[in-house]
């Protein structure tokens, strides 16, 4: 039987947190049996916003091995990194230009982060691509015919976008791309901030107290944990609304224990926040422990490199194939209608 293919990547504008673990690392390595895996690192999006090369190039190395060191397996996903791929900046230009820049100016991560830069930088640098990242991300998942692609809440728009363009471009000169379907997680779709949980938790948030990196030092992640904000009532019960904190730390200790919100609101009833800050911290150390022990044993070896060439090769054969589809269509090679 034809497995679904399913894509996604992570940026690497900063080093892998536990949010992206549950929101999207964490179901990649559990759909792997289920789905044809298409999973790259998403290092042409890691330039959206300005960063340092050589905090670029640790960041890149360090995702990578950390896929692997999460569980990805080489043999039966296609591992990669997307800037080995030259497809992806071809096809995301002409998606560019079957985009529109309101549609681009409606996106929400946009918002966020040109208001970020500007705070940040007190500059009015705000570099284009952070505009115009959505088209990219579009040719990313349509240059894999990919059916599903797993993300957490914050990207759905997104996907809604390359959907849209998708759509146009098929009516507009031909069946070409798959329309790809949005595979959001039970549970953990969203993580918050431990310091401000009305925030997603995000790898270049400005408070290192606020999230929790996958190499972060295991006391340090105690230390976060413990201090993460709740409230006086000392209830524990899921209530985005009115209990944002111990609602979060409810959503981490449920994923990682892969039980329902409300399995985990049985097994705290009657117990103060203290307690539930032990345990999601017993729960978040005994993961990072492993996945820490696997990335040394990576992070100086060579299988990292030679499965990323491997997975690589492996998506040009698809990546170019569409890609020379698409060029056909749209009149960008003249010899061949
Ligand atoms: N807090 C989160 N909870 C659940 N899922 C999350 N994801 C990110 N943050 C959370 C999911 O991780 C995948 C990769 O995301 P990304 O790195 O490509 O982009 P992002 O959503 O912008 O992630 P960050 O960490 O917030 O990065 P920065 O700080 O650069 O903006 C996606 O599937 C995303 O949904």
């Amino acid at each position: 039987m034809n497995k679904k293919r399913m894509l996604s990547g992570i940026t690497t504008t900063g080093k892998m947190t536990l949010g992206n673990y549950i929101g999207a690392m964490k179901n990649f390595v559990a759909l792997q049996d289920e789905f044809e895996m298409y999973v790259f690192v998403a290092n042409l999006h890691g330039i959206t916003t300005p960063i340092d090369k050589d905090i670029l190039r640790k960041n890149i190395k360090e995702m990578v091995t950390l896929y692997f060191a999460c569980g990805m397996d080489p043999k039966k996903s296609t591992i990669f990194l997307q800037s080995d791929v030259l497809e992806h900046t071809q096809l995301g230009w002409i998606l560019t230009c079957n985009t529109t820049i309101g549609e681009l100016q409606r996106m929400t991560q946009f918002k966020d982060k040109s208001t970020k830069v500007k705070s940040e930088n007190g500059t009015e640098f705000i570099p284009t691509g952070l505009l115009t990242y959505p088209a990219l991300m579009a040719a990313d998942i349509l240059l894999y015919d990919a059916e599903f692609v797993p993300v957490g809440k914050d990207q759905k728009q997104h996907i809604e976008l390359t959907r849209n363009i998708a759509e146009r471009m098929n009516n507009k000169f031909g069946e070409m791309f798959t329309i790809p379907g949005d595979y959001t997680p039970k549970v953990g779709s969203k993580i918050m901030d431990l310091q401000d949980p009305t925030k997603k938790m995000s790898k270049s948030g400005a408070n290192p107290k606020g999230f929790i990196a996958l190499l972060d030092d295991i006391n340090e992640v105690k230390k976060k944990i413990k201090s993460a904000v709740t409230d006086s009532e000392n209830i524990i019960k899921y209530d985005v609304e009115n209990k944002p904190g111990v609602s979060n730390l409810l959503t981490i200790y449920s994923a990682l224990k892969n039980i329902s919100i409300e399995e985990a609101e049985k097994f705290f009833k009657n117990k103060d926040y203290g307690i539930l800050k032990d345990e999601v911290s017993n729960v978040v150390v005994n993961l990072l422990e492993k996945i820490q022990l696997k990335f040394k044993e990576l992070f100086n070896s060579d299988l990292v490199d030679s499965w990323l060439e491997q997975g690589a090769e492996k998506a040009r054969k698809l990546a170019s194939k569409k890609l020379t589809k698409v060029k056909n269509l749209t009149g960008l090679n003249y010899k061949r209608k």
